[in-house]
């Protein structure tokens, strides 16, 4: 309904497209408790296809069958898994990259032209402690690096991993394990290598050290040359279908294990887009997972990289001088969240389209902390987090238009 001072918020022409991550039939979390947190738009991906396959029309249809049921569309992939032997470019990577594009032109071919995925060696997001319990009661996710070189050091027992870390982190991590019950530790192993939700792969500890092995040699230049070279296959298939792909952040946004990151700062992005400047070369703007390194300017970042930002994920993580982080309310924590909504609604205004957003997280609270979730994607948090944002963009919004 208008106003005569504003347009209803729905009838905001350019402004944030609101999803939420589905995992598909079997997430506790239904579409229809998704249309009623606000959202037009979903975020999923077709899990049940194992990393590397094609996604066939077929499969795709039928999602967006069950999508479309619901009232929603399927706003954005996330994500098409990127093979790990494209990224080692290890024996028959080519085919994994024809297969991609083929992914890519077979959701074209469904309408679905928004395609998320990640560069990430080994394993995607990564967290030590699923139920951090916050000074509400309510529950958040979080990386402690302590407990992370504990694992690394103690637990993995990798090679020359002690020559990874200062002597007061390894005097913290030994301080911290030896405080451990066989529990915790089981936990904490779990945690990291059997994979989080939206990770497309779960190991055991011989499996992990072999994943980790592929990556001798490969090093950041080499990494990041391999994901040129990605870039260089597919983003001339997304132009010609019409697709943008988005590339999610390192998170963390530092080396770990030994592994290789490039893509943690402006800088790193700054170089992928140098080399295919296309514009369907684009970002998925991680704030959480961005934000977890000081000197990235995340208000700026967003500026900078405006127009091939289409996607991002709003989240704000919280960190201290030990590089461990939590991740805080969606409107608390580190994330100058107001600055970057106010970027975002100026990028939108002046690309004239609306970026999908998701509210990236949030904490397990109130009658969720009685359910089975998938850590981070319980329905309650997200649900604040997204009303939560949806506010800030009001605001903005209706201060814009009143000045
Ligand atoms: C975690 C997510 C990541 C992300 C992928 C994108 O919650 O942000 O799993 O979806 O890294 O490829």
């Amino acid at each position: 309904m208008e106003n005569q001072f504003f347009p209803s918020y729905g009838n905001v022409k350019y402004r944030m497209e609101q999803t939420m991550r589905w995992y598909g039939p079997k997430d506790p979390v239904s579409l229809s408790d998704l249309k009623q947190a606000g959202c037009t738009g979903v975020v999923t991906a077709l899990h049940h296809i194992p990393n590397g396959e094609i996604w066939t029309i077929q499969e795709i249809k039928k999602r967006i069958d069950l999508i479309e049921a619901a009232g929603l569309v399927w706003s954005v992939v996330e994500s098409v898994p990127v093979h790990e032997a494209i990224k080692t470019q290890n024996n028959g990577f080519e085919v994994y990259i024809e297969n991609y594009k083929q992914s890519i032109i077979n959701l074209a071919e469904c309408g679905v032209k928004n395609i998320t995925y990640n560069f990430m060696p080994v394993l995607d997001w990564t967290r030590t402690d699923l139920s951090y319990e916050v000074e509400d009661g309510s529950k958040a996710l979080r990386f402690e690096m302590a407990a992370f070189v504990a694992f690394d050091l103690y637990l993995l027992k990798r090679q020359n991993a002690q020559l990874d870390y200062d002597a007061i982190t390894i005097q913290r991590a030994k301080e911290r394990f030896d405080a451990m019950s066989e529990e915790e530790k089981d936990l904490l192993q779990k945690n990291v290598i059997k994979g989080l939700p939206g990770s497309e792969e779960s190991f055991t500890l011989e499996q992990f050290q072999m994943a980790l092995d592929a990556y001798k040699g490969i090093d950041r230049t080499k990494l990041q040359a391999h994901l040129i070279y990605f870039l260089q296959q597919v983003i001339p298939v997304a132009d010609a279908v019409g697709s943008v792909m988005s590339i999610h952040p390192d998170d963390p946004p530092f080396s770990i294990l030994g592994l290789p990151r490039v893509v943690s700062t402006a800088k790193d992005i700054e170089v992928l887009i140098n080399a295919v400047p296309s514009i369907a070369n684009g970002l998925c703007f991680c704030t959480g997972s961005y934000g977890v390194i000081a000197s990235n300017n995340l208000p700026a970042m967003v500026k900078q990289f405006a127009d091939r930002i289409h996607f991002i994920h709003l989240r704000s993580t919280r960190r201290n001088e030990f590089g461990d982080f939590f991740e805080d309310n969606h409107l608390e924590g580190d994330v100058d969240m107001y600055a970057v909504i106010k970027e975002l609604v100026i990028a939108m205004q002046n690309r004239k389209c609306r970026i999908p957003v998701r509210p990236d997280h949030g904490h397990q609270m109130l009658d969720d902390l009685h359910k089975n979730t998938n850590p981070g994607y319980s329905a309650i948090g997200r649900l604040r987090g997204l009303a939560e944002i949806r506010g800030v963009e009001l605001g903005i919004l209706r201060s814009v238009n009143e000045n």
